[in-house]
């Protein structure tokens, strides 16, 4: 499994900071929805979910948190924290746990909200997965 985690840019100066993401560059897609994840009980992982064609960009605009990636053969936990963006693929298996108390996220995806693009069963995500490598 590919980790793809990158820093924003950003412009310094003494009216503060600019930071700036750029389809092609720091999003390899065109974005149809961003949301955002903020006053996040910091002991209750969230996702454990994966996707069948949602492409994900998450950025971390404040604070600290781990997600783990599993794509149903090895899994990471990356760290992930201000200023820094993850990559998350289809049929990826995400959780997000120890968030810090000031830990906002954006979330910059490929697709509107689709609930059927959803796997929340990790079983049916394993299958998914053996079915794909199997049939291409
Ligand atoms: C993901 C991780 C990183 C909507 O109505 N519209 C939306 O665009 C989204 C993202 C969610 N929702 C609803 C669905 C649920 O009723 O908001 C509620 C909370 O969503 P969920 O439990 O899926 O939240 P997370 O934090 O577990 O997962 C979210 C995204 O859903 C998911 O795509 O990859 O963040």
């Amino acid at each position: 499994m590919k980790i793809v985690k990158k820093n924003l840019k950003s412009q310094v100066d003494e009216r503060g900071e600019l930071t700036v993401a750029e389809i092609g560059h720091d999003i390899p897609f065109e974005i149809k929805r961003v949301y955002f994840l903020k006053d996040l009980k910091t002991d209750v992982p969230r996702g454990f979910h994966a996707h069948k064609a949602l492409l994900q960009v998450m950025y971390c605009l404040s604070g600290k948190t781990n997600v783990l990636l599993d794509d149903g053969k090895n899994k990471e936990t990356v760290p992930l924290k201000a200023g820094e963006t993850l990559f998350i693929d289809k049929y990826i298996w995400r959780v997000m746990s120890d968030f810090s108390s000031d830990c906002v996220l954006a979330v910059f995806a490929s697709e509107l909200y689709d609930e059927a693009d959803y796997i929340r069963d990790y079983d049916q995500f394993l299958e998914s997965v053996k079915a794909r490598k199997t049939h291409g």
